[in-house]
């Protein structure tokens, strides 16, 4: 396909300074340091707190920086809330929303992570949008169906392939070290691919991402998978090889 893959590298709630900074100017050198210009978009996605700095830190070089989240209002009585317009003001392009974590922490609803991702889109960000299903869901024979469902509801009908990615993370596989078979990310891509085909007129250039446990030895098999166009890192974003390994895997 022409869908250039992206990977993410979703930090979560880990770094100090000197840590964040070092990995992000670490991955800025191997950059620069490439004989080819990787095969894909890069996403780096600090903790609110390391975001400007890291934007400074990736100064003009072709990596993207975006939040974890944002609040689905413009501004007002929200403390500890982020708006999507400050993660845009300073430098972000990005941000993930919907996360597992999100859902289950912090009891967000697919109908909250729809006003979110408008917010995002308003703020002229690309929202990274997550879905997903537990272990007990999948045993059940209903994670598609579970899917499908998260993404009636958590994308607006201002989605486009241009302000929207989706994150297939099943929760099972998130942090576990167990990732999802090759078979059943297939089948899972296939199904979230036909849903945006069937209400998106650029449904077949949106970018889908496999999430879960994704790691250097596992991803250019990941990655080689039908509609998988790169991947949402957790763990192995944290270290400047392990995060490099897979975007060498992007073929
Ligand atoms: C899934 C993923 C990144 P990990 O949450 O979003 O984390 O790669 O650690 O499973």
């Amino acid at each position: 396909s022409d869908r250039r893959p992206l990977i993410a590298g979703n930090w979560k709630m880990n770094c100090l300074r000197d840590d964040g900074l070092a990995l992000a100017s670490g991955l800025a050198s191997k950059l620069s340091g490439a004989s080819e210009r990787p095969e894909c978009d890069i996403l780096l996605c600090p903790p609110a707190t390391l975001l400007a700095d890291v934007v400074g830190v990736l100064g003009h070089c072709d990596i993207h920086a975006g939040g974890q989240d944002c609040h689905f209002d413009k501004s007002g009585a929200h403390t500890g809330d982020i708006a999507a317009s400050m993660l845009a003001d300073i430098g972000a392009s990005h941000v993930i929303l919907g996360h597992s974590e999100r859902r289950a922490d912090h009891g967000e609803s697919s109908t909250i992570i729809r006003q979110k991702t408008i917010a995002a889109h308003n703020a002229g960000l690309t929202a990274v949008v997550c879905v997903g299903e537990t272990e007990q869901e999948r045993d059940l024979g209903a994670a598609i169906a579970v899917v499908c469902g998260q993404m009636d509801v958590s994308l607006p009908e201002d989605a486009t392939a241009e302000n929207t990615v989706i994150a297939y993370e099943p929760v099972w596989a998130i942090g576990t070290g167990r990732t999802a078979a090759v078979a059943d990310v297939e089948e899972m891509h296939a199904a979230i691919r036909r849903k945006l085909k069937e209400r998106f007129a650029d449904g077949d250039a949106f970018r889908i991402l496999y999430g879960g446990s994704v790691k250097p030895s596992n991803a250019a098999e990941l990655l080689a998978v039908e509609n998988v166009d790169g991947a949402l890192v957790g763990g192995a974003s944290l270290k400047v090889e392990d995060f490099w390994g897979i975007v060498s895997a992007c073929k």
